[in-house]
């Protein structure tokens, strides 16, 4: 049986593919800011008016993003990443989405999860010291994904024996961990991390096994494939010009099962979900 509803703080997702097309997470990027005040509070102001531009294009949840887990980026200190998130979530508290927090580092969980976030995104499938424990007490819901690496070396020559069981395994000592902190298993999703220490290779062989990937462990599968490297070495794209590509991977991983899909472009990629799971609505 797959898992049909995700516990995400204050909502229950419903994620029953016979009900809804699968859910459109949204991506906020929360762009550095080292101006004056007056100049944050302005950048502070886009980024809500983008949310709120989302919320109108029917996004699920909007992933609050300071950063710190771009790969090749510098890490962002966690007194910066602190300033640009919190302002963001206190903002969109009440916007009547699930919101969630794209971060790695147990003192923004913390943070976050005081100030009501839905969801906890981590790049590093809370495998930092204190990470679980940031949220055990909780209920937010929580996005596991894999990467091989760090983010600022990941893509030199990764190498795996056997990416899909590698990723597996993965999953299964990070589901135990997480079991082991008592957070129940409704709050939990996997992501095989697209680009996260992966070739192209690497990329496609977990996308065409998305499925297999999903009833082996049995949890809501969330897949970011969104303007990413991999779209543009099939289609000789540059990121500007990637939104086909993303839309037809979108519906690829939707077809493989994800129940959650991760994008910038959301009115694009709920109309494209829609049209979907129009065709292949399950009427008996
Ligand atoms: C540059 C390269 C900037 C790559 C940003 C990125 C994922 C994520 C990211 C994902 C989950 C992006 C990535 N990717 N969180 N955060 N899954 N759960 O394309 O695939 O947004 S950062």
């Amino acid at each position: 049986m797959k898992p049909t509803t995700l516990h995400c703080g204050r909502y229950r997702l419903a994620l029953d593919r016979t009900r809804s097309r699968p859910l459109v997470m949204g991506i906020l990027n929360v762009t550095p800011d080292s101006f004056s005040d007056g100049r944050r509070f302005d950048s502070l102001e886009l980024v809500v008016s983008r949310a709120e531009q989302m919320i109108a294009e029917g996004v699920d949840i909007i992933d609050i993003g300071g950063e710190s887990s771009r790969p090749g980026v510098a890490p962002v200190p966690l007194d910066e990443e602190l300033r640009r998130v919190m302002p963001v979530l206190y903002a969109l508290r009440d916007c009547g989405k699930p919101l969630s927090i794209d971060t790695y580092k147990p003192e923004v969980m913390r943070e976050a999860i005081a100030a009501d976030a839905d969801m906890i995104n981590d790049i590093n499938g809370f495998r930092a010291p204190g990470a679980l424990a940031a949220i055990a007490e909780s209920d937010c819901a929580l996005c596991i994904m894999h990467m091989q690496g760090i983010p600022q070396s990941m893509q030199q020559d990764p190498r795996y024996d056997d990416v899909l069981h590698d990723v597996q395994v993965f999953f299964h000592e990070r589901l135990r961990a997480a079991q082991q902190a008592g957070i129940a298993s409704e709050r939990l999703c996997i992501d095989p991390g697209f680009g996260f220490g992966k070739t192209l290779e690497h990329n496609l062989i977990l996308l065409r096994h998305l499925g297999q990937l999903q009833a082996e462990l049995n949890l809501p599968l969330l897949a970011g494939l969104s303007r990413k490297s991999m779209l543009g070495s099939i289609t000789g794209k540059p990121v500007e010009a990637r939104l086909a590509g993303s839309l037809a991977a979108a519906l690829a991983a939707a077809v493989q099962g994800a129940q959650i899909i991760r994008v910038h472009d959301v009115a694009e990629t709920v109309d494209a979900l829609n049209v979907w799971q129009a065709a292949t609505a399950i009427t008996t």
